[in-house]
This record gives C-alpha cells, sequence and structure tokens, in this order.
C-alpha cells in the first residue's frame, strides 16, 4: 500500500491496518486518523510521534505498560500480537538458552520493580546478546531517563511496523 491508498482509508479500516503500530495502542492510530493526508510515510510517522510526545508522562508510561516482556509469559504461551511474535522470534528470544532466559525473566522483573514499567527496546535492530546486555546496563538508569529511553524505542519499534505496512520511494530514508 502506497501513501495515496493510505490517505483514501475510511477510518475503521486505518484502525484495522495501523491500530497496532505502537503495541496494543490502536487509540493513537485513532487519534493521528484526522491529521490525514499525509504527504508520505514520514509525515504518518511523525504525527505519531508528536501525539506520543504530547502526553502526560502517566501517559508514556501507559504505553510502555502495553508492552509484553521480551522472551516472558506470552512469548511461552502464544499469546504475543502477530507484529510482537515476528519480532520476539526474529531476535532469538525463543531459543534462549535455559541460563540466559532465566536471566532475562530475573532482569525484567527486577527492571519492573525499579521502574514500575517494563524494559522495552526494539527488538529487530538487537540481537539476543545486545538485548540481555542492555537490559542489565539500563536496570541502573534514573526513572526519568528510562521512562526517556523506553518511548525512544516505542518509536522505533512504530518506524519498522510503519514501514512494512507501508510502501516508500526511499525505504532506506523513510
Ligand atoms: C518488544 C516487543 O514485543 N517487540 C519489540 O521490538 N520489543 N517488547 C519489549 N518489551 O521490548
Amino acid at each position: 500500500m502506497d501513501i495515496t491508498a493510505v490517505n483514501a482509508l475510511p477510518y475503521e479500516e486505518f484502525v484495522n491496518i495501523f491500530g497496532n503500530v505502537v503495541e496494543k495502542c490502536p487509540i493513537i492510530t485513532a487519534a493521528v486518523w484526522s491529521r490525514r493526508p499525509f504527504v508520505s510515510l514520514n509525515a504518518l510517522d511523525a504525527a505519531i510521534n508528536e501525539f506520543i510526545d504530547t502526553l502526560p508522562e502517566s501517559g508514556k508510561e501507559g504505553i510502555l505498560r502495553c508492552h509484553p516482556d521480551l522472551a516472558g509469559r506470552d512469548l511461552q504461551s502464544g499469546t504475543l500480537t502477530w507484529e510482537s511474535r515476528e519480532e520476539q522470534t526474529g531476535a532469538g528470544m525463543d531459543t534462549l538458552s535455559p541460563e540466559d532466559a532465566s536471566r532475562m525473566a530475573r532482569k525484567n522483573e527486577e527492571y519492573k520493580k525499579r521502574f514500575d514499567f517494563p524494559f522495552v527496546i526494539c527488538a529487530r535492530m538487537n540481537d539476543k546478546a545486545n538485548i540481555l546486555r542492555q537490559l542489565t546496563e539500563r536496570c541502573q538508569n534514573q526513572r526519568a531517563v528510562e521512562r526517556t529511553r523506553g518511548i525512544e524505542e516505542v518509536k522505533k519499534i512504530c518506524r519498522l511496523r510503519l514501514q512494512s505496512l507501508v510502501l516508500t520511494d526511499a525505504p532506506n530514508k523513510l
């Protein structure tokens, strides 16, 4: 689908197609529909980012809390969203060694206990070693730093999800 086709979508279809570009936050997609027409995929991406940026800190934390743990219970029980499953399996979250799996579970819990929201990272831009390393390192940060960092990762995830749905003339530039 190209951007002209995106702009022609009625509200319901727009939300059906793009409702999960930010994990389990279709309200964001619903909000940006009224900003169309978008001149490009980049403009649609920017509208989503702007909406996220206008949220109060509690709203940003809410977005982070909509994200499933990496290599968590949802992956094991098959209850991840389609997009999340693709990302997590692509980063090898389903093939962790027993040692790495228990380290990941331990660190995810430590992170959530410290910050009260889950660790979020763009799995498609990282491999399992990198994810584990960053999870360990980011546990040391201040809460406000992690809130900002987590939202940056949400935006990267969103951009890649958008990119897989919309054709662009300049795929490497967006
Ligand atoms: C995820 C996810 O489900 N996909 C991704 O890229 N990151 N979750 C997370 N907690 O970072």
